[in-house]
């Protein structure tokens, strides 16, 4: 039987879920796997970032390097950024919310379409696990606020304080005026959303948020909405979101890029149809940004926003760079 059709045959392949290698013309030996349109394409192993986040994205690549999964990988590029104090839009040093409360957002999903997310979690340094331990440990998807931090104490999480001495300044400044106003690209927006292809060509990605700055107590945003603030289809691909929540979710904006990559967008192509529905919606206001990245199961990468200023850190065999995305403005 040819190579070709053997693959076409297996029910593994028909899934999407096969790999073997390749001989290319000069004899190396790559990786292939078959896509949901039936065509076999090689594995590209990436990891990339919404964002200049250099050590989170390393992070992400060294455990693929290592042979290590798409799922491990998105955890802990993730995990670098909630431990950063210097980000304060992610986990420990996160800017709070009216009230002085640093309360945290974040999801994770794997090849297999299984997802866990917390949302208004406190006291707890690394969601992103937390949503992990949701999704492999309960029956659930999301957990929430207390009922989020008991279980998370359950699963050995330490009790840890979030709220750093220079955002807590910065939120007594702040109360001075009490003016909610995200800023473009600036305070606003650091939100890592990650995602990876393994040397097995799955893909799995992870979104982690402490929302924006001086929120309503008890508000949730986009990035630990499956769909909205990440999204993963290891037959096609996946996307992830930045910027102002409220946005994402009316659009449903990674899923929208998944589907439309399903539909033969390239990742680029779906990330900038995702910014163009965000803005018909939204007609007369140029003040806010979103950035979406997205990947497809080629590897092929893409990002787009709404204002200028937003970039992507990607890592590969080629090696890694941070791009500034197009933008719809
Ligand atoms: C949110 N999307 O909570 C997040 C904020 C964000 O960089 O991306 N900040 O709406």
């Amino acid at each position: 039987m040819q190579r070709r059709n053997f693959l076409k045959n297996s029910s593994a392949a028909a899934a999407g879920l096969l790999s073997a290698p390749l001989l290319t013309s000069c004899k190396e030996e790559t990786s292939t796997q078959m896509t949901a349109s039936n065509t076999i394409v090689p594995i590209r192993p990436i990891a990339i970032c919404t964002w200049n986040f250099e050590n989170a994205t390393a992070k992400a690549w060294e455990v693929l390097q290592k042979g290590g999964t798409s799922l491990d990988a998105v955890q802990q590029g993730a995990m670098v950024e909630e431990a950063d104090t210097n980000n304060q839009t992610v986990g420990v040093g996160g800017r709070p919310d009216r009230e002085g409360n640093v309360t945290l957002d974040a999801c994770i999903m794997d090849k297999d379409g299984n997802c866990g997310a917390v949302v208004y979690l406190q006291n707890i340094a690394s969601p992103v696990s937390v949503a992990r331990k949701v999704m492999e440990e309960t029956p659930h998807v999301m957990l929430a606020g207390k009922g989020a931090e008991q279980f998370a104490y359950e699963q050995g999480f330490q009790k840890t304080d979030l709220l750093t001495e220079k955002s807590r300044k910065e939120w007594l400044a702040w109360k001075k005026t009490s003016e909610y106003k995200p800023i473009i690209n600036i305070e606003n927006h650091d939100t890592i959303g990650i995602l990876a292809i393994d040397k097995d060509g799955d893909i799995a990605g992870a979104c982690t948020t402490s929302g924006m700055a001086y929120k309503y107590a008890g508000r949730v945003g986009d990035s630990p909405l499956i769909g909205a603030g990440l999204f993963v289809d290891n037959e096609i691909g996946a996307a992830t979101a930045t910027g102002v929540g409220e946005e994402v979710v009316r659009t449903v904006g990674s899923f929208l890029i998944v589907e439309l990559m399903r539909q033969g967008k390239s990742p680029q192509e779906a990330c900038e149809e995702g910014v163009k529905r965000i803005m018909a919606k939204n007609k007369d206001r140029t003040d806010f940004q979103i950035g979406f990245i997205a990947i497809n199961k080629k590897g092929e990468t893409g990002g787009y926003c709404i204002q200028p200023g937003f970039t992507y850190r990607t890592f590969t065999e080629e090696g890694h760079t941070n791009t500034p995305s197009a933008s719809f403005l």
